[in-house]
């Protein structure tokens, strides 16, 4: 399909009722909830704000499995796990939710794609839609546990560049991991240490 089925009203409700069958209701609010956020941090960065809903509708759409089933769905698929995923399989519900986006709902825009791809981790080097993404995925209204949440709201809309908001919520999330005892992904460690070399952020 094209780029202008982003835009048409009825695609875009068709995801949304997608996802309303597929996800438990808190994580369709949620979901919703990315979508707009997503798109006004579109209008503030100059991205295209209609990609931005498709993106943030989708992003959990994989959500609905458990980690093992999201270790054999990838398998079954030839979608490449690794050790770290294998063993905390809720990552991959990032990976498999772009396979889906791509195979079950039709979308072929690659930016797309990857915002949905690294929602969870992040990378180094991100695109503007995937910046855009993980940011709403962390301050979209009904969020309410993360630290310093008021701060990377107010960060997101108003700093000159995303990346400030993108490298707090590295830092908050790699601290809240660490607390829980939780694995770091490499690539997660790999995400923080490039934006906050890139913004000199915090001393470390
Ligand atoms: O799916 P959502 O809950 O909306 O949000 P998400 O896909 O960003 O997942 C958020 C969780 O993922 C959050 O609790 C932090 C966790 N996470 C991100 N990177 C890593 C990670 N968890 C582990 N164990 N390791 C990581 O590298
Ligand atoms: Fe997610
Ligand atoms: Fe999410």
């Amino acid at each position: 399909m094209t780029d202008s089925m982003y835009t048409d009203d009825k695609f875009i409700y068709s995801l949304h009722m997608e996802m309303n069958k597929r996800l438990k209701p808190h994580r369709f609010i949620h979901s919703a909830a990315v979508a707009g956020t997503a798109s006004a941090l579109a209008m503030k960065y100059g991205e295209d704000c209609s990609k931005a809903v498709v993106a943030g509708i989708l992003h959990d759409c994989a959500k609905c499995y458990d980690d093992d089933e999201l270790v054999s769905l990838c398998k079954k698929k030839d979608i490449p796990v690794s050790g770290f995923e294998e063993e905390h399989g809720f990552i991959l519900h990032a990976k498999y939710g772009a396979y889906l986006a791509k195979s079950k709902y039709g979308i072929e825009d690659e930016d797309i794609l990857s915002a949905i791809r690294w929602h969870t981790t992040g990378h180094e080097d991100m695109t503007l839609l995937e910046k855009i993404v993980f940011v709403a995925d962390y301050i979209e209204p009904l969020r309410n546990k993360a630290s310093n949440l008021k701060e990377v709201r107010y960060t997101a809309f108003n700093a000159k560049s995303i990346d400030e908001a993108v490298v707090m919520i590295m830092h908050d999330t790699i601290e809240y991991l660490k607390e829980k005892g939780s694995g770091i992904d490499t690539i997660t460690k790999a995400a923080y240490e490039f934006y906050n070399a890139k913004t000199g952020k915090y001393d470390e």
